[in-house]
Formats: structure tokens, C-alpha cells, sequence
């Protein structure tokens, strides 16, 4: 058996792992990643586009802003498009004098690993068989297989950030974890294509079910299509994929949608989920591994963002006083703002979307959800405001 120590072992090397290990280090507070997959392959999942402003300026404390303030495109606002050509703009700007960054995931990532790799943080990568361990006790420890050898790290805390199929959430005792799930009965096909996107996002509620304009860089566009459960990737050529596109989305807009070969192609299921509470012991649940949204309302990775920013502060507080106050209070205070977006994302999923049994009802009131929004501008702030993300 290997055996090392450090002060918080991190399971999970996705972005909320990454930026943990490194606002840690900031103030001088060691931890060692270990992450199930390679580098490379984490790097090659296509994700999260929109970052909001508290992310942004999270990021931009922490040193990691240099490539994002260059390449990143903020936008004021984002669009909506329903009922055949009918439009609105929700002003975040307007209405709360913030903005949002659309910058890809995948960057974001990197910027953390290059960042990570200069100030010679340790990433386990390709390790097999994670657990931890004692949780419950002051002397926690995180076990692992690499290469056929055995690991142990022994800790003073566990992180766990390894996402939604993770290892860490399952330690926490059955008489202890709350689980709350809605599973949608649609999945979302995503496609990247070399092409310049439209110079807003734009989400599309159609009779023919939900679609969302999104990109990258100014070469490189995002596109979603809400689509069955049951369908294969296999069974969406690029061609059936854009002229879908064109039918859900308004002629005038359509119009506007360069097309051209897919460089990346998913579907991904689409789930609201909340396990409570977000700590157990020495074990602190962090991003996917405590929570899923919909991607609709742009949450994810943004509450990955803010459960780590909270964690981060308490662990610090720990070390530099001994006290334990913030680190008691991190599961209510996280699970406070990941309340609001679950809300706020299954609002936007249940408006935006087409259900199986919804009707012609459904769709009407949909069409008078939006319609409202439109004239409103009490409902238009209030709507702003969440997709902007609530202050952390
Ligand atoms: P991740 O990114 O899943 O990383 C977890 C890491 O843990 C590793 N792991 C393990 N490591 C060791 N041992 C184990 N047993 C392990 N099990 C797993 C995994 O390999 C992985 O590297 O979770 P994290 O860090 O919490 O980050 C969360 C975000 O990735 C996620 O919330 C967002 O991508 C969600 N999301 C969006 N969020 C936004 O804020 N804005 C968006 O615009 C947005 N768009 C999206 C999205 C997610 C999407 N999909 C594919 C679900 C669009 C899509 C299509
Ligand atoms: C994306 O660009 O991938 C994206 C943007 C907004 C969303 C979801 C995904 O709500």
C-alpha cells in the first residue's frame, strides 16, 4: 500500500474538483485530486456554454480570467421565441445591472489544469476503485487502484466533486440521505458545427418541442433539439438535425442559421435532482455529485461554481482559525441557492419544452406564460434576475 497525506483529498477532477484544489491552494490550503478518467478525456466533453457573472468574477479572484477575458463573449441578455415568430429579450443588464459570459466549459477546464499544473498541484488521473473511507471519524481517508497498486491518502476532509455518478454521495448512510428527483420525459441532442452562430442565444418553444441557439467562438457554433428518449444519435443525420432546426425555430430566424457538418454530436437525458444534505461528517458534497438541473435554465456548472466558492471559504476559515462555523453551515447555505436554481431550471424546462401528454392546452398556456413574460416587466425582472444567478 502507497500511502500519503494531505489536508483535503478532492475525489472528482471536473471543474468543481479543479477550482476547489486550486482557491485552496490560494491560501495556502494543500489538497490532491484523483479523478477516474484521463485529462484528456474529461477535456473532450462538450458541456456548459454560459457563465454567470459570479462565476465570472469568481474566476477572474482567482487568477483563471486571463483567456476568458479574451476569447469569452459577454452578452447583456438572452432571447426567447414562441408562438410562430413572437419574441423577447430578457434583459439582464436592464434589470439587474449584470451580464453573463458565454465561454465553453471545456476552456474553463483547461484553464484550471494549466493553472493547477504551474503551481505543481498533484492530479491523479486513470484511478480505479475510489472510496472514502471513516468519514465519520477525524482521520478520513481516500483508497484507490492505479496501474495495479494500492493508494491511500489520509486527510483531515473528502471532497467529493466526482458528479452525479460518483462514488461519494453512496457513502453517506441510507438513513441519512434525502434524495428528491423529477426525470423529464425528453433528452436534449446536441451538436457543435464550425460555423458562425447567431449573435444571441435564442430558446425556441415550438409546437414541434423545445430547441435553443447557443455557441462557443465566433467560429464555432452550439445548437440543441429537444428529442425522445428513445432515439439513437444513429437516427439524426447533420441534415435531419438543421432542418428540424429550421422548422421549430421562426422562418425569420431559420433564415439566419448557417449550417454545415457536425463536429460533435450527444444526446444527454435530462433530470432535476437534490441529495440533502450536501455534508456528512468529513465528507463534503460538492457540484453534479449533489445536484442535477436541467441544462435550460444554464445552471450547472454555475452552482458547481458557488458550492465550492462556499467550501472553499469554510475549509480556509478552518485552517486559519480552527473554527468550524462556516464548514457547519455549508450544506444550508449551498442547498439554499441550489433550491432556487432547480426551481428556476425546471420553470424554464416546463415552459420551454413539449410534454408528451400536454395538448393543445399545454401548448396555449405555454404560449400565454410567454406572452406574459413579454408585457410584464415585474415577471420580466423577476425571471431576469434568476437566470443572472441569485448573489452568492
Ligand atoms: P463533472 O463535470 O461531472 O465532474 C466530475 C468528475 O468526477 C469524475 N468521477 C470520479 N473520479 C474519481 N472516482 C470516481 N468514482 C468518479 N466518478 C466520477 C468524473 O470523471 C468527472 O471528471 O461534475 P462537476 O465538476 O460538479 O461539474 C458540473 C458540470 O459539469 C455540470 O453541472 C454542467 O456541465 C451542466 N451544464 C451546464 N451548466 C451550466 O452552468 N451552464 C450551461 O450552459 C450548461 N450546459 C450542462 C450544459 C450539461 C450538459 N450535459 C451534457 C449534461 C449542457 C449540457 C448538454
Ligand atoms: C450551451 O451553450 O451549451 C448552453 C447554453 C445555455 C443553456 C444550456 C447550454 O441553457
Amino acid at each position: 500500500m502507497n500511502q500519503s497525506r494531505t489536508q483535503v483529498a478532492i475525489v472528482g477532477g471536473g471543474p468543481a474538483g479543479l477550482l476547489l484544489s486550486h482557491l485552496l491552494h490560494l491560501a495556502g490550503v494543500e489538497s490532491i485530486v484523483v479523478e477516474r478518467q484521463t485529462r484528456a478525456y474529461v477535456l473532450s466533453r462538450v458541456r456548459a456554454g454560459v457563465l454567470e457573472w459570479g462565476t465570472v468574477g469568481i474566476l477572474r479572484d482567482a487568477g483563471l480570467a486571463d483567456r476568458m477575458d479574451r476569447e469569452g463573449k459577454i452578452h447583456d441578455g438572452t432571447a426567447i421565441t414562441w408562438g410562430g415568430g413572437k419574441r423577447l429579450f430578457l434583459d439582464i443588464k436592464q434589470h439587474t445591472g449584470r451580464h453573463f459570459m458565454a465561454y465553453g466549459q471545456t476552456l474553463m477546464q483547461e484553464d484550471l489544469d494549466s493553472a493547477i499544473d504551474r503551481w505543481g498541484g498533484t492530479i491523479v488521473e486513470e484511478a480505479e476503485n475510489v472510496m472514502p473511507h471513516d468519514i465519520e471519524t477525524d482521520t478520513p481517508w481516500v483508497s484507490y487502484t492505479k496501474d495495479g497498486e494500492e493508494y491511500r491518502i489520509d486527510c483531515d476532509f473528502v471532497a467529493g466533486c466526482d458528479g452525479y455518478h460518483g462514488v461519494s454521495r453512496t457513502v453517506i448512510p441510507a438513513g441519512v440521505l434525502r434524495e428528491y428527483e423529477r426525470v423529464y420525459p425528453f433528452g436534449w441532442l446536441g451538436i457543435l458545427s464550425e460555423t458562425p452562430p447567431l449573435p444571441e442565444l435564442i430558446y425556441c418553444n415550438s409546437p414541434r418541442g423545445f430547441a435553443l441557439a447557443s455557441m462557443r467562438n465566433p467560429m464555432l457554433s452550439r445548437y440543441y433539439l429537444q428529442v425522445s428518449l428513445e432515439d439513437d444519435i444513429d437516427e439524426w443525420p447533420d441534415d435531419r438535425f438543421w432542418d428540424e432546426i429550421s422548422r421549430r425555430y421562426p422562418d425569420d430566424i431559420a433564415a439566419d442559421i448557417v449550417t454545415g457538418p457536425s463536429v460533435e454530436k450527444s444526446i444527454a437525458p435530462i433530470r432535476s435532482y437534490v441529495a440533502e444534505p450536501m455534508r456528512h461528517g468529513r465528507l463534503f458534497l460538492a457540484g453534479d455529485a449533489a445536484h442535477i438541473v436541467p441544462p435550460t435554465g444554464a445552471k450547472g456548472l454555475n452552482l458547481a461554481v458557488s458550492d465550492v466558492y462556499y467550501l472553499s471559504r469554510a475549509l480556509i476559515e478552518y485552517y486559519a482559525t480552527g473554527g468550524w462555523g462556516l464548514l457547519d453551515g455549508y450544506s444550508d447555505t449551498a442547498l439554499h441557492r441550489v433550491w432556487n436554481a432547480v426551481r428556476f431550471s425546471w420553470w424554464l424546462t416546463t415552459t420551454l419544452h413539449r410534454f408528451p401528454d400536454q395538448g393543445e392546452f399545454g401548448q396555449r398556456i405555454q404560449e400565454s406564460e410567454l406572452d406574459y413574460l413579454s408585457t410584464s416587466d415585474a415577471y420580466m425582472a423577476a425571471a431576469a434576475e434568476q437566470y443572472a444567478g441569485l448573489p452568492l
